[in-house]
């Protein structure tokens, strides 16, 4: 503790020097809300192999108690997106109960439309239009759920694509996508929101419906003003310019939601921030940039959308947690009145510079400050570890033997 109070003097020295208003930052890093997916915590593999976690969460209410320790030892991921049918229970408004119980609330509603046998050729865009009104249902069912556990948004990810050319009208597809996101979209009562997820590939290998945020876009534009694009980190080929995307939504008053990931190869969900975090930083600066404009309309709904394979699945939350508050720490330092000067005058090494600087800034004496000031431990991660929490999920729940196939994000 004496450590960081030490280093936290410091800091504030720097910051003060360079002109930052270390209040302003700190107000943001305790008002960020990260949510956490209820299948991040439950076993999940790759299509080779699911190597069961002692402890793992079994059920909704395992998952949820689970997600309360990311946050009780965080302060900052008070929701969990829930997936239908993987979270489905008997009776949803006890599943809200249980969960205000613990402190949280439920988050994003995900339907599933890939996992059924009837999904083989598609879901919204089926060429069969009975196998298009059982992935419309199944929305709805989800619409009715989000009300019930009084959550406003609707994640929609679709692996809807063909895999062979020729293999459907694509023109007709897009159609189809349309009306069935249209009957969706109608039945959700304003706040509720339509979250529009691409991805380029996977599972289809030759056309993908939803494959980029053009497409999505496209599609939010026709719905109306509460469908949004929801951008997710591990959905874009390599070398993708995520940021500019990310300017771009912002601008259109379109980014609606944010899955937090890493890539090294595809769809990886590695750790948030473990590959690059750079990027993970420069799209912090424009969503940064994006929440001091006062012409942008913007709510982004942040979410981990990581299923850690090898991990254990709390303390790998818990990491990812703190990976993003270094990333947005370090965006919320950057001297944006110079910057703009630097960019006004055509300077791009000091634009960078400035970049740079706030980048290469070591906010862990901030953070440690910052966690301290919500009454939390400043070493989130060695405080569930030493908790004892995770020795009694173990105890308990010991080592499912389901869990074979794949599930997870
Ligand atoms: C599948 O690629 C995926 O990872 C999407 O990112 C969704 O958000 C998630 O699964 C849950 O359906
Ligand atoms: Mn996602």
């Amino acid at each position: 503790m004496r450590q960081w109070n030490e280093a936290w003097k410091v800091f504030c020295d720097a910051q003060s020097e360079r002109g930052i208003e270390l209040s302003a930052v700190m107000t943001a890093l305790k008002a960020q809300h990260i949510e956490t997916p209820s299948w991040g915590y439950a076993d999940s593999g790759t299509r080779f192999k699911v190597f069961n976690q002692p402890g793992a969460a079994r059920t909704a209410q395992e998952k949820l108690s689970d997600a309360a320790q990311v946050h009780a030892y965080t302060g900052v991921a008070p929701s969990v997106a829930l997936h239908i049918p993987w979270d489905k229970v008997d009776d949803y408004e006890e599943l809200r109960e249980y969960a205000e119980s613990l402190g949280m609330s439920l988050g994003a509603i995900n339907p599933n439309l890939f996992q059924d046998d009837a999904y083989k050729l598609g879901s919204l865009t089926h060429p069969d239009a009975g196998v298009r009104r059982q992935a419309i249902d199944h929305c709805l069912e989800c619409v009715q759920i989000a009300q019930t556990v009084g959550s406003r948004d609707i994640s929609l990810w679709l692996a809807d694509g063909t895999s062979s050319p020729g293999q459907d009208h694509m023109r007709s597809r897009k159609q189809r996508l349309l009306a069935s996101l249209q009957e969706i979209y109608a039945a959700m009562p304003d706040p509720m929101r339509l979250l529009i997820e691409y991805k380029f590939f996977e599972p289809a290998f030759y056309h993908t419906d939803l494959g980029d945020w053009g497409t999505a876009y496209l599609m939010a534009t026709r719905l109306g003003e509460r469908a949004m694009v929801l951008v997710d980190l591990g959905h874009h080929p390599l070398g993708t310019n995520i940021e500019q995307i990310v300017a771009l939504l912002l601008d259109e008053g379109r980014l609606g939601g944010f899955h937090f990931n890493n890539k090294k190869y595809a769809d990886d969900d590695l750790t948030v921030g473990s590959i690059n975090p750079y990027e993970l930083f420069l799209i912090f600066n424009e969503l940064i940039d994006g929440a001091l404009d006062p012409a942008v309309k913007m709510d982004v709904a942040y979410m981990l959308d990581e299923s850690v394979n090898i991990k254990p699945k709390i303390p790998a939350m818990i990491q990812s947690v703190m990976n993003v508050q270094v990333a947005y720490a370090q965006a919320l330092l950057i001297d944006r009145p110079a910057l703009r000067e630097a960019q006004g005058n055509g300077d791009v090494i000091r634009a960078e510079e400035i970049l740079l600087e706030a980048y290469r800034t070591d906010v862990r004496p901030l953070l440690a400050a910052m966690r301290t000031e919500l009454g939390k431990d400043p070493d989130p991660l060695a405080a569930y570890l030493q908790s004892g929490y995770q020795q009694r999920i173990v105890a308990e729940r010991g080592v499912s033997s389901s869990g074979s196939g794949f599930q997870g994000a």
